[in-house]
């Protein structure tokens, strides 16, 4: 598949979502889901070496093995991938998906050539009964800065493994990403932002079950969540962010030059991270082409952190 056919386009603009089932050719997520497995094999031998872990489970498959691991050691297992903020792991694998052809094809189909690989995004194992696999209703902007509002940031929801509603796909509340961003409160379930019952809008959610080697697209106002599953498998995915070179961002910025009196609407949408160029014809020598420069860049953020975005959200009771 190349680009996405204008009806396709249509609906993403009616619906604020698209799930688009065969989008990457079969072998494409392999790579990534071989590096992950490395990564955990090597977590599970350190936590086995310090005692705290009785067996590696090499024998479970991928969609099984972390759960596994989890029961025994909990989160301690996900720090390698989960990072501080969630952006920890920055291998050679996950950035050749997030530059893959097919990808990025079906990007520009939304945002135009110039591509910026916006700084937020995350690899999630979502593990029966953890915490932090549960994201209640939110829009990403309720994250963003809100010079970013109006400007659309793709959401690429991409599983590893088929998601269905029994291991907790996400869900949407479909044509409700026109209204602006309704208020969230703080202090949310597993620490999210989150937004109340009482402050959607009205219209029925949806799950959007997404076989592996499909992606959920959506704009950054589309409320969405992510519920509790009780099957053992895990539910992996990533989602990544993109944007057209024309939204603010902080491409080819490092972090030590970020300067908190650059005026608000110059600065990225979301600070903390590293947004990157990864297509561009009108600046090809901007394009981050290695693996290398990106695994410095994230680390170089991971390690200094430029502040968040403060939007005045607070817990609830407290507004
Ligand atoms: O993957 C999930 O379970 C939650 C993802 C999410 O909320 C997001 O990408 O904004």
């Amino acid at each position: 598949m190349s680009r996405l056919s204008p009806d396709q386009l249509a609906f993403f603009a009616r619906e604020g979502y698209l799930v688009v089932p065969d989008l990457f050719p079969p072998a494409a997520l392999e790579p990534l889901r071989a590096e992950l497995t490395a990564l955990i094999h090597r977590e599970a031998l350190r936590l086995r070496a310090e005692g705290r872990l009785t067996r590696l489970y090499e024998e479970e498959p991928f969609e099984r093995r972390l759960t596994r691991l989890h029961a025994e050691v909990g989160d301690e297992i996900l720090k390698a991938i989960t990072g501080r903020g969630g952006g920890g792991h920055s291998g050679r694998a996950l950035f050749e998906l997030i530059t893959h052809r097919a990808l990025l094809q079906a990007v520009e189909s939304f945002i135009g050539p110039e591509i910026v690989g916006s700084s937020v995004y995350r690899i999630r194992p979502k593990i029966p009964g953890q915490v932090r696999g549960v994201v209640p209703w939110h829009q990403d902007s309720g994250y963003f800065a809100p010079h970013c509002d109006q400007s659309l940031v793709l959401t690429c929801w991409v599983p590893l493994v088929d998601a269905t509603t029994q291991t907790g796909c996400l869900q949407v509340l479909p044509r409700t990403h026109q209204q602006g961003i309704f208020r969230h409160h703080t202090n949310g379930p597993g620490g999210y932002l989150f937004i109340t019952d009482g402050d959607l809008p009205p219209g029925q959610w949806l799950d959007t079950p997404v076989p592996a080697g499909g992606a959920l697209f959506l704009t950054n106002c589309t409320p969405h969540r992510s519920l509790p599953h009780h099957t053992d498998v895990v539910r992996w995915s990533l989602d990544v962010r993109y944007q057209s070179a024309e939204v603010p961002n902080n491409a080819g910025q490092l972090p030590e030059q970020f300067d908190a009196a650059t005026p608000a609407h110059e600065q990225a949408c979301y600070p903390p991270e590293a947004d990157f160029v990864v297509q561009s014809r009108l600046h090809p020598e901007k394009v981050v082409r290695r693996w290398e420069d990106f695994d410095q860049l994230r680390q170089r953020y991971e390690k200094l952190r430029p502040p968040a975005p403060q939007r005045g959200w607070v817990p609830v009771g407290q507004d």
